[in-house]
Parts: C-alpha cells; structure tokens; sequence
C-alpha cells in the first residue's frame, strides 16, 4: 500500500528488529536512502519508534552485502548454485536417509519464508530437522504454554498494558530491549515491579526492584502463590471451573513458602518481598510480561509455569488488564511458531499427534511426512559435530556467534561436509563456514507478514529494489525444492500465494480446538494482500476459561525451586549474558549505523565493586569459562549484585578481538525445551595489563582487521574507528594505515605515537598511541576526515578546542553525556522534559529518558553531597 507523499511514494511497513512489531512509513529519498518514520496508525506503536527503528535508514546501504551466488570464493549464477545446494541435499537423502540433514533457521524469516522451509523439510524431505534461532529465544515458554494451556498462545494484548493496575517484568530490560512496549507502561497508570538480578535502566525507574539472586524466580512466584492463599486471593470459581490441579500442587505451595524462606532464599529483603506479594494481592488486574531472564534458563520452562500457575489460580487471564505476557524477542518469532519452524512442532499449532501428521501431510498432498519431533540447536549442532547431519542450510541466523560454546558450534560448522547460508551480509562468523552462500533480500526489499508479541501480524512491504542477484528467501526455498523433484507442491510466484496456502492449513480440519485460525484470509486476492492492514488472531485467546487442552481445562503445574549449583573454586562468579539499547545481536545490520554506535563503542564486562580487586574501571579484563576465554572492558558497578558478571552478546569476529561472548555460556539446555541456559555460567576474570592503548580513524574501512589483544570497531559517517590495545611494538600498526603523505608526532620517552595520513593535504587516516598517558577524543578527530589539514592535526583537537561531549546518550540528535550533565548543572533542570527543551535530547524515539531521568537524580544528588 501506498501513500501519496512528497518525493517518492510513502510505503507503510514493519520494522526489521524487535517483537514489538512498530509500524513504519519509510520513503525513498535516494538510490540506497531511506526517510523512516512511525506509521501513526499502527497499533503497536502509534508512531512512535526507538532509537533502533529510528535509524533503519542508516543500514540500507550496500556496504558488506552478499550481492551474488557464491560456491566457496568464486562468484556463481543462481542456476549453478541451486543445482548444487539440490544435488548435495538429494544426494546426502539417498546415502544417509532424511535426518542426515537439516535447516537451522530465523525468527528474522517472514512467515511465508518459514512457512515453505518447514513445509519442505518436514512433508517432503520427511524429517523434522529444522530448528530455529527461537530456541535459543522462547522455547521455554512455548513449552511451559503448551503445558499450561495445551496450546502455545501468549494470552495478553499491548492494551492489557494500558488496563493493567500492576505490571511485573521478570527477566526482562524492557526499557533497552521492547522500548516502545516500556515507553506504553510508562505512559500508563500501572504500578511498576522489575525482578532482575541487576538494576538495569529498567529497573532503575520502577515502584519496586527486586534484584533477586540469578535463578530463584520459581522460589520467588510459588512464595507469592503461597501468600495468595494464605489471604484468600486466589480464585476458587476460576480453579472449580477452568482449571485441573495436580494432587500434590498445594501441599508443594504450602511447604517452604513463608515469607522470611523466600526472601532469604532469593536473597531479598523480607520487606521489598512482602511488598511485592501485597502489591500483587491488592491488584487484580495484573501483567507478568516475562522474557529471557525467565526464558534462557536451565529451568525456563519449570519458570514460566510459576508465572503461569499464578495468573491461572488467581483468575488473572483473558480478562482485561489480567495476564502472563511471554513478549517476544524477534520481528517474527510469533510467525514462526505458526508455521510450525521449531523441531518439537509440526505445522499450524499442530504436534505429531498420528492425526495432526496425517492430516498436515494430506493437506500439503505430501510424499511423506516427518514421524517425530527432529533435532533441538544445541543436539542439532551436537549431531553436526558426530558426522550423523551431513548437509545443513542456515538462514537468516548466525549460530557461529548465538549459540552457546560457540567454539564447539565452529567446529562442527568446519567439519560439516556441505554448508549452506543464505543471509544479507557477505561475510558473517557463519558463513566463513559456507559451502554455498546465498544472496537473499533484506529489509527494506523484502515482502510478506511478520506477527509481533501480541499476535498481530503485519506486512513487511519492500520499499527498496532488490540488490545485485539477491532473492527473498521463500523465493530461494521454492527453487532448491523444484529442483530437488517437488515442482507441483512449491510452485509459488508470491508470497500471497503462500500466505493464502498458510492460512488454510491454519482453518483445515480445525474444529474450534486450535486458537490459530487465519480462516478469515484464507481466500485473500492479491491486491487484498498488498493491501493489509495490520490484524491480531485469536480475539481475547482463553476469554472464556476454555483452553486447548482434551478437557478444555488449563494445568497448573507442580515446580519447585531445585538447590543452587555448588560454586567451583576455580569459577567463582557467574556471567550474565544479554543486550544493549542501541545493538542487535551480531551486529550485522545495527553495526552499519554510527548513530547507534555510539550508546556503547565496546563490549563491556559489567562486575560490581566488592568482586573488583585488581581490576581497573576502564581496564581490560579476561573472562574465562570451562568453554572457553575472551576479553573485555571493565565497567565497574553497583548495579551488578556481588559475584555476578554482565557481558554483552553483540561483538563478534568481525567486530572486535574480544568481547565474543558465544564462547563462554555451556552447552546445557532446559529438560523440556531444549532452551540453553545462557544467563547463568560459572566464570572467572582476572585484569590483562597490555603495554599500550590507542586508536585508529580511517575513511572507509580498514584493509585488515588488526590482529592486537584488544580491538574494536566502531562505526562512523565516514569511516570507520577502532580502539586499540597491545603489547609490543605499536609501530607495527603502521601498516594498517592507507597509502598517503604521512606526518607524525613520536615521543619515545612518553612513549606515545601519533601519525596522520594525507591525501592532497585531506585527512584519511589517523593513529593516536600512548604507553602511559591520556588519549584525546575521538569526536573531533573523526569530524576532519576528508578535511584540509597539516600537522597540527596531531594535537588531537580543534584550537581552542571546548571539552569532549562524552559519549552518546540521545542518539537520535546525537547528544553527548557531557553536554547533559553541563545543562542539567548550569540550568538547573529537574526533569526529563526540562532536558528535552533545552538539548532536543530525548524527545524523539524516548529510548534515551531513563538514561536521562537517572542523570537529573545524579546529578542532584551529587549536589546534595557538596551542599
Ligand atoms: N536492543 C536490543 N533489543 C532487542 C534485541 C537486541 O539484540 N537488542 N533482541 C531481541 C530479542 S531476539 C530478544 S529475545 C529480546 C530479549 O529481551 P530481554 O529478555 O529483555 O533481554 P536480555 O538482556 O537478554 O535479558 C533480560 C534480563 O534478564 C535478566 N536475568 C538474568 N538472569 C535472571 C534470573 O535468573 N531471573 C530474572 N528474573 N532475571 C534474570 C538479565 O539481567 C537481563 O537484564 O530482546 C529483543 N530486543
Ligand atoms: N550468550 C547469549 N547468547 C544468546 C542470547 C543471549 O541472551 N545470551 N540470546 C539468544 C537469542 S534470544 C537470539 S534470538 C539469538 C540471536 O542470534 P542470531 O540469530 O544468530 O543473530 P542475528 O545477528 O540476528 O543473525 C541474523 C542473521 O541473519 C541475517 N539476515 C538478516 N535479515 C535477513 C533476511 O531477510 N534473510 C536472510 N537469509 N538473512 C538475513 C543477518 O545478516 C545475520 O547474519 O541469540 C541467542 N544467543
Ligand atoms: S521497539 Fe524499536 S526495535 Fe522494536 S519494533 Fe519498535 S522501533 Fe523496532
Ligand atoms: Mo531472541
């Protein structure tokens, strides 16, 4: 759909990154340029965007793209490679039987993409070999959803939000990670409770934070089921009508609950636990909006049933303002759980029931159809490893980096005899791997639905011409199976056709008893596609108390809170893994951006001060695991609870030297889902003094990645930076620098170096070193770039030059920490608004506020201190 606008015409679409699922309008301004703005209709934003959507256009640029067909390092025609990949896959079919290979795929697919992998690997290949990147996500609430109610449905809407009286974020950085869900909890009247081991921004602005100790989430919910008991808020009517309760579920609840047992065993203060049981016993209409703190968990399922047991007792579901609120991670994680694209489902919200197989395989009119659940990521990467999966394709996900003990997941990649990768970016830590490295279309380009936490699916509407040879993915799919014998079945010319095939499957043969139903489109026409607004299914999902069980019953489900692990003496600490504001997992796409770079240049080891020692705030420091080692910059703070660690999960080989996180969490999952436990690693860290620290401006981009200790790129409008650190000679970084006139500054005895490169007197590159010393900002530095200059460039900044604005707190117009704190201090503001009007900060995408709010309080307080 099209809108008439000024320039070119004003395309309504759906950002490319978090669950929230923003509309977007974006128009096209240029060759590769893009204006984005909120679309002011879509109901999960209302026009609002964060500062990730906000800068969609800065990544719509070709740089690193995979623009052509590859086998191995030479260029190929589409024709050669889809040959190949069929072939290979055909072949390894006829030697090894169909679970010889598998897909390992996205909840970043669209759901017509997803929809023609599943359909592929599942009714005509015949084995259920294909896992996503969701199981690393949301496994576990599937899993504990599917116990709970007998169906995987997330039972709240984003108005649940605005109804709400009290909302519960367990496990979740909603401020950082769904900012504009967060900004509409704000905006609401709701009391706010954050239980995170951490005091994150989210944290840091709600009623109540309970930063209990990492894993006693399920101590925490049953003591509050408890007291629910004890003072007669649970919902008899609700539990005698709707819901079946296992013969020991009471007893369990009664046994080790008091108050004072939970609170030292979460390691609380009994008064901020019994504040947080009152709270949620004084408000009827609450919202448990949980993510991966829950999720990623040994016991994430076991976790998500608390929650779901406590909604479920106390009559807290399908009611306005009253409900457990799984959000999800990726643009289109929902979809992917429709289409069935994890190993443990089959197709449409259906299992491998002998009915549910029957009937997906006669409505796909399919050769065959897979018999029982196929391979989970981390057994999937396992059996790559064992030689038993011989033939893999990754799409849209980069397992190199993502999964836990990645350093095992590189092996297995190496030793896999034939390697697929279909993504956007030319080089990835995966694809390195990659036999065959398919060109597919990114966003922006691409066309189809995506469905976003609260079930509404959308349209992703290409706005840009596909690149190069690059293909949508369905498109890729489709080709390889027509080759591989199944014409008929994949003889798609567009993604309606699938979406109308996708919606039927969801109506066939479906009585009532699945709550995924798109029947209503089932016969959408093509220009009906294009043009569809928004829509949620599953109307208020569980309204009725009837739930998808045989006996319409929903479960509550017996969990206990097992012992904490035993803490080796070699591994005293435990690391915490997750995100930042500004960065989307490896860095792919939201690294192309210098505006988002700039919230946090370096991946950062978070430890809290008492577990210092000789640790240096700034420093560097070595993290290490049974799995494996990688460095940091050390951020010391007392938002970390002792002996607990916080790292980043974004940097990756192509990034940085260090920071690689992937390689520390174990290989460990989750009983029920198979959902690795990345939040909580048995780890040590101890500080790494290199001689020398400095960094590097150059326009475009560096011939190499530098191979020092410490290295970070960081992206710029022109170019690129990178912070450096080493042993050694630093002389030798020379060489990274482009050919140019050179001028330098070199001061053994201070030990520093400074070198410009110039290109008819115009700045392209510059190396600032020192042994001992400070190091100038990099702002102005990286502002001469292209700019006449001679050698007092070498100072390091402009003559006269005011104070550095530090780093980059509102993104979206690019004002610094500095230059806040200085207005807060000279003008006396006292609010967030205040800031606003006089700085601009924080009045577009809002992702900034708490940042902001906590500056004033510091700000204040630290004037309180100095009286
Ligand atoms: N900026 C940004 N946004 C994103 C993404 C991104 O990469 N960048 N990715 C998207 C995706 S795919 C996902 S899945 C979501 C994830 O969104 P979130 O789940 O909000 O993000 P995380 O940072 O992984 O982890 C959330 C919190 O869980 C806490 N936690 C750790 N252990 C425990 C525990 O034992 N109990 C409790 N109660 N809490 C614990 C951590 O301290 C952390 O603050 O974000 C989505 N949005
Ligand atoms: N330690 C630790 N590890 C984690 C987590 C954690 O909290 N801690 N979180 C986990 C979670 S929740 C998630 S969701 C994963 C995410 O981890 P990944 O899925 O591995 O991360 P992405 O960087 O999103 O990878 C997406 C890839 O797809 C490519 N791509 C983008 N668009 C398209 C497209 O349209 N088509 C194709 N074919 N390719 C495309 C991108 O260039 C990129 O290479 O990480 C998991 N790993
Ligand atoms: S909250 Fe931000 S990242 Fe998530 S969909 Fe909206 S604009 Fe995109
Ligand atoms: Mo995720």
């Amino acid at each position: 759909m099209t809108l008439a606008g000024a320039g070119g015409a004003v395309i309504r679409t759906t950002c490319a990154y978090c669950g929230v699922g923003c509309g977007i309008l974006a128009e096209r301004t240029g060759e590769r340029a893009l204006t984005i703005q909120g679309d002011p209709d879509h109901p999960a934003n209302h026009g609002r965007l964060c500062s990730k959507g906000t800068h969609l256009g800065e990544t719509v640029g070709l740089d690193g793209r995979l623009l052509h067909p590859m086998i191995g390092q030479r260029r190929a025609t589409w024709n050669k490679a889809l040959d190949l990949v069929a072939r290979r896959f055909r072949e390894t079919i006829a030697t090894h039987g169909p679970n010889s290979v598998a897909f390992y795929v996205s909840g970043q697919l669209l759901t017509e993409d997803y929809y023609v992998a599943n359909k592929l690997m599942k009714g005509f290949i015949g084995s259920a070999n294909i896992d996503t990147n969701s199981r690393l996500c949301m496994s576990s609430a599937v899993a504990g959803q599917m116990r709970a109610f007998g169906e995987d449905v997330v039972p709240a809407d984003y108005d649940d939000l605005d109804a709400a009286e009290l909302i519960v974020l367990v496990g979740s950085n909603t401020a950082w990670c769904h900012p504009i869900v967060y900004q509409r909890i704000r905006a609401g009247r709701a009391k706010l409770v954050v239980i995170d081991p951490r005091r994150t921004e989210t944290a840091d602005e709600a009623d109540l934070h309970l930063p209990l100790k990492p894993g006693s989430d399920v101590l925490l919910m049953n003591g509050l089921l408890a007291h629910c008991r004890r003072e007669g808020v649970l919902d008899d009517a609700y539990l005698d009508a709707h819901v079946a309760v296992p013969d020991d579920f009471w007893t369990t609840i009664d046994d080790g609950h008091d108050l004072w047992s939970v609170a030292k065993g979460c390691d609380l203060p009994v008064a901020d636990v019994q504040r947080f049981f009152e709270l949620f016993a004084a408000h009827p209409r609450t919202v448990t909006l949980f993510s991966q703190g829950i999720n990623q968990s040994l016991r994430g399922t076991d976790q998500v049933n608390a929650i779901l047991n406590l909604h479920l007792a106390t009559g807290r579901i399908g009611k306005p303002g009253a409900a457990p609120f799984s959000i999800t991670g990726q643009p289109n994680a929902m979809g992917g759980r429709e289409v069935g694209g994890l190993a443990s489902t089959l197709a449409a919200h259906m299992d491998f029931a002998p009915a549910h197989r029957a009937r997906v395989q006669h409505f796909w009119a399919a050769p065959t159809i897979a018999e029982k659940p196929g391979l989970k990521a981390v057994d999937l990467f396992r059996a790559i490893a064992d030689g038993q999966v011989k033939a893999l394709w990754v799409m849209a996900t980069n397992p190199a980096v993502s999964m836990p003990d990645a350093a095992r997941v590189r092996d297995a990649l190496a030793a896999c005899p034939f390697v697929v990768v279909s993504d956007v970016i030319a080089e990835t830590d995966t694809s390195v791997h990659a036999h065959v490295r398919l060109p597919a279309a990114a966003w922006g380009e691409k066309d189809g639905t995506v469905t976003n936490s609260e079930r509404r699916i959308s349209r992703q509407r290409a706005v840009l011409p596909l690149p190069g040879e690059a293909r949508p993915d369905w498109w890729i799919i489709a080709q390889v199976a027509r080759r591989m014998g199944w014409g008929s079945a994949f003889a798609y010319d567009r993604p309606a056709d699938i979406f109308r095939e996708h919606a039927r499957l969801s109506a066939y043969q479906n009585d009532g008893a699945r709550v995924f139903d798109l029947r209503a489109h089932a016969a959408i026409g093509n220009a009906a596609y294009d043009a569809l607004g928004p829509f949620q299914w599953g109307g208020t999902p569980f309204a009725d108390g009837r739930f998808s069980t045989a006996d319409a019953r929903a479960r509550l489900v017996t969990v206990t809170q097992r012992a904490a692990e035993a803490v080796p003496p070699r591994w005293p600490l435990t690391l915490n893994t997750g995100r930042y504001r500004d960065q989307w997992h490896t860095m792919t796409r939201t690294g192309l951006s210098p505006k988002l770079a700039r919230h946090r240049e370096e991946p950062l080891i978070e430890v809290h001060p008492g577990d210092a020692g000789a640790l240096k705030d700034g420093g560097l420091a070595r993290v290490e695991t049974p799995q494996g080692a990688t460095l940091y910059r050390v951020r010391v703070t007392d938002a970390q609870r002792p002996g607990e660690l916080f790292a980043p999960i974004h940097w990756t080989d192509r990034t940085a030297r260090g920071g690689r996180t992937g390689l520390l969490p174990r290989a460990l999952v989750d009983p029920h889902s198979g959902q690795p436990g990345f939040k909580q690693t048995p780890a040590a860290i101890a500080p790494v003094a290199l001689d020398w620290h400095g960094f590097a401006i150059v326009r475009g981009a560096l011939a190499t990645m530098p191979d020092t200790l410490w290295a970070t790129r960081v992206a710029l409008p022109q170019g690129e930076l990178w912070e450096l650190a080493g042993d050694g000679d630093p002389a030798a970084l020379d060489r990274l620098l482009p050919r140019g006139e050179r001028v330098e500054a070199v001061d053994p005895a201070r030990g520093t170096r400074r070198v410009a490169v110039l290109d008819d007197g115009r700045l392209t590159a510059v190396l600032f070193v020192t042994r001992t010393g400070e190091l100038p900002p990099r702002d102005w530095l990286a502002a001469q770039l292209g700019v006449e200059h001679g050698p007092t460039v070498l100072a390091g900044r402009a003559p006269g030059a005011s104070v550095d604005r530090g780093p980059v707190v509102c993104a979206c117009f690019d004002v610094g920490l500095n230059t806040i704190v200085a207005a807060i201090a000279r003008d006396a503001l006292v609010d967030v608004a205040s800031v606003g009007a006089a700085l601009k900060a924080g009045t577009n995408c809002g992702s900034c506020r708490p940042t902001i709010a906590r500056l004033i309080a510091d700000t204040r307080m630290k004037e309180a201190a100095n009286g």
